[in-house]
């Protein structure tokens, strides 16, 4: 029989599950996974966007939901890619984006968890700031051969604990307190 969750995550990546599911289990929350690629608004804002896809999701799967909007801001290209990381990593990847940098290589990665169910929407920001690498390093997805976090020397691909520090990490513990405290 199939296992029933209290909470679903809507995603059509893999990757960011299974990181969330690890990180809320730490929490004591148990996350079901719902395959699939919710459309998109078209805006500059992040949170608009992953409010939007929290509330589709629900009308689809009629059940609590969670979704995550990333975006990787590089500060020498004015906050590029952003709200446009999905479309940039499937076309120019990582490649393209080493190939656009110079000297100043500062980037924060953001995350915006959005949770939706009937009686509540909630959406919780967080990032990590760092730098983009010279070259890939590491075997990771999306971008983690090219981020560096703050006070490491390691890209998220050769970390041992991105999952500790990274902005999935921080977006998700804020959530997780507001939920815990919610399900009282
Ligand atoms: P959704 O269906 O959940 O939207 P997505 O892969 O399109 O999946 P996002 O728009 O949130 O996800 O992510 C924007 C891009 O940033 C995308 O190419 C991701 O692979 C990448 N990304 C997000 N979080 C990442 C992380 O922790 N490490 C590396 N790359 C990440």
């Amino acid at each position: 029989m199939l296992q029933s969750f209290d909470l679903y995550f809507v995603s059509s990546n893999k990757h960011k599950y299974e990181e969330a599911k690890k990180i809320l289990k730490s929490f004591g929350i148990h996350l079901g996974f719902c395959k699939f690629e919710l459309e998109e608004i078209q805006s500059d804002s992040l949170k608009e966007i992953a409010s939007n896809k929290a509330i589709d999701a629900f009308q689809k799967f009629k059940k609590p939901v969670i979704v995550e909007d990333d975006g990787l801001f590089i500060d020498s290209l004015d906050g590029f890619p952003g709200p446009y990381s999905s479309y940039v990593f499937k076309t120019i990847g990582n490649k393209g984006i080493l190939d656009l940098l110079t000297q100043n290589r500062k980037a924060k990665f953001v995350s915006i968890v959005s949770f939706y169910d009937k009686h509540s929407s909630k959406s919780f920001v967080a990032k990590v700031h760092g730098k983009i690498s010279k070259t890939q390093k590491g075997i990771g997805w999306g971008y983690d051969p090219i981020f560096i976090p703050e006070d490491s020397k390691k890209t998220f691909a050769e970390s041992t604990n991105k999952n500790e520090l990274s902005h999935r990490y921080k977006a998700l513990k804020k959530f997780a307190n507001w939920y815990l405290h919610e399900q009282k």
